[in-house]
């Protein structure tokens, strides 16, 4: 996070400067419409930055998988930006989605971790995130530095379109600052995510639910666990739970809730009440403090207080924790597992 800061904010006059982006200022200010393309985890990060984009900015956000993008006909015109998020910028349904939207006309710029990669070398313009090599396939800091880049140019967008105030603008870069050290305290819980571990090894099915931007974070945890530990997991926007994923839970189903204080939490509440009356077990990321939820669950993972717009980067955390004990216990190849490619180039 901080690699990904570095030079790029300046919190004291509340100003975001983003590499090459900032030769785009302009066209910012009068875009109607963003399409995120990307695959994988970065799709992931790609529906974290809709969630920023749309809440700081007020642009319209898409969010597209490429694989399925560059094979259909979408409308793109030359006012539409597009953002490619890659971590290795070799994918290539990513690189495919580029270079139709390119040939009609739009912006691209690319979030990219390979300085120098094919994606970054197509963009118009672009942040590369500087996380350092992953050196396993699936990925993880990777997508905790595209989160704090697309975090960053929703303030740099909003900051642009004048939908933000400078003082708002300088207490969300200054928090920011901080989450560095709550990452390390969200890292401490590490040995109990391992106990929690022990217990959910064997399990068959596994359920991630979140609201908001937690959603997102709920489909990164359930993908982490199917790549690396291949347990079947399945994502779910919490309200969703109802209108299908509920007619699955019972004692043999954990259900993993993002459930932190933030402005959908009491909602939250009521969906951890649902599956505990249907005996699903309930592993809940909490924060710190929480006496709600602990009532409720049958673990809690506790993480530092932070604004909404830093959720995604602290909740992500426990998850991965999770994901990487339960795959190391069931004794899985966590850097290498089974079919997987660290860049898909076909
Ligand atoms: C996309 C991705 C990764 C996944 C695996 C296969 O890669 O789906 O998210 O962990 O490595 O590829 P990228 O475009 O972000 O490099």
């Amino acid at each position: 996070i901080r690699d990904c800061m570095r030079g790029r904010i300046y919190p004291a006059e509340g100003k975001v400067q983003l590499g090459g982006i900032k030769e785009f200022a302009e066209k910012l200010k009068n875009i109607d419409r963003i399409i995120i393309v990307a695959c994988g985890t970065s799709w992931h990060a790609g529906l974290v930055g809709e969630y920023l984009i749309e809440e700081y900015a007020r642009i319209p956000v898409e969010v597209e998988y490429a694989s399925e993008f560059r094979y259909r006909n979408p409308i793109i015109t030359e006012k539409d930006v597009v953002i490619a998020i890659s971590q290795s910028g070799e994918t290539a349904d990513t690189m495919a989605a580029i270079e139709m939207a390119k040939e009609k006309g739009a912006t691209i710029f690319g979030v990219c971790n390979v300085v120098g990669a094919s994606i970054p070398r197509i963009t118009h313009a672009g942040v590369y995130t500087h996380a350092g090599p992953e050196i396993g396939v699936a990925s993880t800091k990777a997508f905790t530095a595209q989160v704090t880049v697309l975090t960053l140019m929703a303030f740099y967008m909003a900051q642009q379109k004048g939908t933000i105030v400078n003082s708002k603008l300088v207490e969300l870069l200054t928090e920011l600052d901080c989450i560095p050290e709550k990452i390390h305290h969200a890292l401490e819980s590490n040995e109990q995510i391992k106990t929690i571990a022990e217990k959910f090894k064997d399990s068959r099915n596994c359920l991630f639910l979140g609201r908001g931007s937690g959603f997102p974070v709920a489909l990164e945890g359930a993908l982490k666990l199917k790549e690396i530990s291949y347990i079947h997991a399945e994502g779910y926007p919490a309200a969703e739970m109802k209108h299908g994923p509920i007619a699955l839970i019972d004692e043999e189903m954990p259900v993993v809730f993002i459930a932190t204080k933030n402005s959908s939490y009491e909602k939250v509440i009521s969906n951890i009440q649902e599956v505990k009356a249907r005996k699903g077990v309930v592993i809940a990321i909490v924060t710190e403090g929480d006496t709600d939820v602990k009532k409720m669950a049958d673990y809690c993972i506790e993480i530092p207080d932070a604004s909404e717009a830093f959720l995604p980067l602290l909740a992500t955390i426990p998850l991965q924790l999770l994901s990487y004990h339960i795959a190391v216990l069931r004794g899985c190849n966590v850097d290498q597992p089974r079919n997987l490619a660290k860049s898909v180039t076909v």
